[in-house]
């Protein structure tokens, strides 16, 4: 295929449509002990046996923070608008209440180079790595950590202000929580499910104690956060209780207290012993208005009741699913996008800020990669947000997760979501057949909007 195709209609051929590819600090930076940098929790975690796939780990990643400079020429070759990267905290703090200035001439050289050549960057402030300094004191599990992720929050703003275009508090904290603090299987490995509560309270907190420092340093950015989801469906008409708590504890319990100011009562009563301690007032602080919310979306969940009445994920046989065992399912990102406009009043503009597929393309022969599975995936997803925006919800921007190979957290170097592949023996980049579309497709888009 050489272009995406979408109706003629469809607002994403607009120029006021954002698209964008996405990244991560710790997993394309490396130089994790360069420009002043001290360790977050995913350096200890690599590190320790058995946390990572294949002990791998993102000393390394994919060398980014030398070779950001072609980094940045090829992002802008693919004709997108914006450049969505992440901030490692401890790049800019290296130490309690120290503020490194080499860290920050790295972004700023980053974000410079990004709008001479024309595209935005959306920055996310917490993107997982977390410094380990503070998780040495609790980390999540510590309210401190609240008033530090805000105290660095100020630093950043107050440095770059209105340069960075869209400011992002925390990416997923679902994951941060539930993967880090309750199940263990992310950095800092921690298991148990008070803990995955806690930690929960405290990262929304953060999120709502840093947005009015950065509504005062940059009042003409946009602010918000992004949320992962995916909608779930009842495997049986039984089951629908299933599905409905899953989508209670997988995102409402996030996303409700900053749309809404409230946590979900399906989660409270169910989860009542596990509850966070929230003092009064810290629903005000969460709730404080946003400019947009972003949503990453990969796949579905389909739910079931156990024998034992425990709720379960049902694996979808005979479906297609991706390298890394994803269903691919796009309807499920239209009926998201629907219920997401149907259950908040007057939500914010939504962003895609992620979306995309880990396929099994290891090799690249005679300088090409035909990953024809992820060029399918983004068709069927890009018609999936054409859809939505038909059905009413206002959606104003698409990133594709990822520019490129990366660190995938406890899956290492073999999930690849890249649109371009990267040779981690030689940092050689090379751009897959679903990147090639791209960049035709907002090539030919750029044009018609001449
Ligand atoms: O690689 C991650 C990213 O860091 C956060 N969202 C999901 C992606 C794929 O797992």
């Amino acid at each position: 295929m050489n272009k995406y195709q979408l109706p003629s209609d469809s607002k994403l051929l607009q120029s006021d449509f954002v698209f964008g590819v996405a990244t991560s600090s710790y997993q394309i930076e490396g130089g994790v002990a360069e420009g002043g940098r001290t360790p977050s929790i995913w350096d200890t975690f690599c590190k320790t046996p058995n946390k990572v796939d294949n002990g791998d780990n993102g000393d390394v990643a994919c060398d980014h923070y030398h070779l950001w400079q072609q980094d940045i020429e090829m992002i802008q070759g693919l004709g997108v608008d914006a450049y969505r990267l992440s901030i490692a905290w401890p790049r800019i703090m290296p130490q309690d209440g120290v503020v490194n200035p080499e860290g920050l001439a790295f972004y700023e050289e980053i974000i410079d180079e990004c709008h001479a050549r024309g595209m935005k960057v959306y920055v996310t402030l917490y993107h997982w790595d977390l410094p380990q300094y503070l998780e040495d004191k609790g980390g999540w599990l510590n309210r401190e950590t609240s008033y530090k992720f805000a105290e660095y929050a100020r630093a950043v703003s107050a440095h770059f202000g209105n340069k960075i275009d869209v400011y992002t508090t925390l990416n997923e904290p679902f994951v941060s929580a539930f993967l880090g603090y309750r199940w263990g299987n992310h950095a800092p490995g921690i298991k148990g499910e008070r803990e995955g509560f806690l930690a929960s309270h405290h990262l929304m907190l953060a999120h709502g104690l840093a947005m009015p420092i950065l509504r005062s340093n940059a009042p003409h950015s946009k602010h918000g956060v992004v949320f992962n989801a995916s909608p779930a469906y009842p495997a049986t008409s039984k089951d629908q209780g299933a599905a409905d708590y899953s989508e209670a504890e997988n995102y409402h319990w996030f996303m409700d207290p900053v749309l809404k100011g409230e946590y979900p009562q399906l989660v409270v009563e169910r989860q009542l012993v596990n509850m966070p301690m929230i003092l009064e007032g810290d629903l005000d602080i969460i709730s404080a208005p946003v400019d947009y919310v972003g949503i990453n979306y990969y796949s579905r969940d389909v739910m079931r009741y156990n024998e034992n009445g425990d709720i379960e994920k049902v694996i979808q046989e005979g479906a297609e699913h991706t390298f890394i065992g994803w269903e691919v399912y796009p309807q499920g990102l239209t009926d998201l996008l629907v219920r997401l406009n149907e259950r908040y009043d007057n939500i914010p503009p939504i962003y895609i800020t992620e979306n995309g597929a880990a396929c099994d393309d290891h090799s690249v022969v005679n300088g090409q990669l035909n990953d024809e599975q992820r060029v399918r995936y983004f068709q069927s997803h890009l018609n999936a947000v054409d859809q939505a925006i038909k059905a009413g919800v206002r959606v104003d921007g698409y990133f594709a997760w990822s520019l490129m190979d990366n660190f995938e957290w406890a899956f290492g170097y073999c999930q690849r979501f890249g649109m371009v592949h990267v040779d981690y023996q030689t940092q050689q980049r090379t751009l897959k057949q679903s990147a090639i579309t791209y960049r035709n497709t907002l090539l030919a888009r750029a044009e018609e909007n001449k």
